[in-house]
């Protein structure tokens, strides 16, 4: 079943219909099913059936490209016939004069003189990591056309020691990749939609500047690629996430990840190690009973239990084991290692603490402009935030990343960092070896 609605009825706040686009309601299921779960194979076998409120249509005017002009009566009216030019930018924080001789070559005054102008950039592959790999630092010193091809897809993933569960993903990992650019690069995003369940996707990426973050140029259907090009002005570590309707269904299974912009001058120092890390809650229903009288070992979306607020699971990087058993993060005595860490939520602000360490800096809220803060034990990071901290490892043994609402380690919140390396006897020591409690997970 497909049906069209017109944003503008929709909401009693959007007086005016001509103003807004219509929009697809792809998550609607064709054969009935549960709204929440758009198109799921398995929630085409659920039982239960759920309504998904209004507000969580995605309310993203189309042609983001067009002038919008403001009306009489204070609404938006697009104007697809101009353009306007880019403001003045920030000095500081923009590419440097020869830079922007390279984005800007000549009189500027179109949309299709700009476009001609974003051509003429050097083209360059994203080196794209999985986490909690970060690709190199980017030493050139010049933009270039940087192109970054994503695809979106499920993948049924052992979510914790009990449950497995369907994630929606991009480029088959959830978090999805870690993309670094520079700024002044023009990222070119090819997203391409291989999810066979017939859900549309697409990418809101807080580091672009334009209405929804770039998700209104990337909204692909099944079988589409769609390709967008967007400037990077601003330095910061800034999260990604799909932004198809409904939002916060598609955030809650598992589509987001990290975007580091480079200053273009002046870089955060270099470390020894860096990691991804990504924190991101997980709501399911409780296992449905199989024909064989046995609970089923995959679990289903909860709406309900998201709405609440109430996570089933909470991890770092996609699921329970990631930081763990499956791929503890490594360094040695005497190296600092930064961890980019993120938040997806889409509910729960992290109090992100590491066991036995201190952040020697910490780019709070992942500006890395300004100075950074000086060994801090715990840092706050929203949903749709992100963080920068660097740690110099002193002590051999294992180290705990935690959310410090502790009980969420409980639900899977933890991780470890593995240090190699000699006793420091010196700053500390005991007469006894270490005995950590039985069954402890925050001091394996
Ligand atoms: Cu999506």
């Amino acid at each position: 079943m497909r049906r069209r609605m017109n944003m503008s009825r929709a909401s009693s706040n959007h007086a005016k219909t001509d103003e807004y686009v219509a929009y697809d309601v792809e998550f609607l299921p064709k054969t009935g099913g549960s709204p929440a779960t758009p198109r799921s194979r398995r929630s085409r076998r659920s039982k239960k059936q759920m309504v998904i409120p209004s507000f969580v249509l995605c309310p993203i005017p189309a042609a983001p490209f067009a002038s919008w002009n403001q009306t009489d009566q204070g609404t938006l009216k697009m104007d697809s016939a101009k353009t306007e030019q880019a403001s003045g930018s920030d000095p500081i924080l923009a590419p440097q004069a020869n830079e922007a001789s390279q984005l800007h070559s000549g009189p500027c005054n179109t949309s299709e003189e700009r476009c001609k102008d974003i051509s003429n950039l050097p083209r360059e592959k994203a080196v794209l990591t999985s986490a909690p790999n970060v690709p190199p630092s980017i030493t050139r010193n010049h933009p270039v056309l940087l192109e970054v091809p994503l695809t979106t897809s499920t993948k049924v993933k052992q979510l914790t020691s009990q449950y497995k569960y369907e994630q929606w993903n991009f480029n088959g990992t959830v978090p999805g990749p870690f993309i670094r650019a520079r700024v002044g690069d023009v990222v070119e995003i090819s997203l391409t939609n291989r999810d066979e369940t017939g859900n549309p996707h697409n990418i809101d990426c807080h580091a672009i500047q334009g209405p929804g973050g770039g998700s209104a140029l990337t909204t692909a259907e099944e079988g589409q690629t769609k390709t967008a090009r967007v400037r990077l002005q601003w330095p910061g570590l800034y999260v990604y996430h799909c932004a198809a309707a409904p939002v916060p269904v598609h955030i809650a299974n598992g589509m987001y990840g990290l975007m580091y912009v480079q200053p273009a001058e002046g870089d955060l120092a270099p470390v020894d190690r860096e990691y991804y890390v990504m924190q991101s809650e997980f709501y399911h229903e409780a296992p449905e009973i199989e024909d064989n009288g046995k609970p089923s070992s995959t679990v289903e979306f909860s709406y309900p239990n998201a709405i609440r607020e109430e996570p089933s699971v909470v991890v770092f990087n996609g699921h329970e084991s990631a930081l763990t058993r499956d791929k503890p993060l490594k360094a040695s005595v005497d190296e600092r290692v930064r961890i980019f860490f993120g938040n997806a939520g889409p509910n729960l602000t992290s109090s992100f603490h590491v066991i036995g360490s201190n952040f020697e800096k910490v780019y709070r809220d992942g500006d890395v402009v300004s100075p950074p803060g000086q060994f801090a034990s715990t840092v706050s990071v929203p949903p749709g935030g992100s963080t920068v901290v660097d740690m110099k490892m002193q002590v051999p043994g294992t180290y705990t990343l935690v959310d410090h609402a502790i009980f969420r380690l409980e639900k899977g919140a933890v991780g470890y960092l593995n240090v190699a390396g000699e006793p420091r006897t010196d700053i500390y020591q005991s007469e006894e070896p270490p005995a950590p409690c039985v069954g402890c997970k925050l001091h394996p």
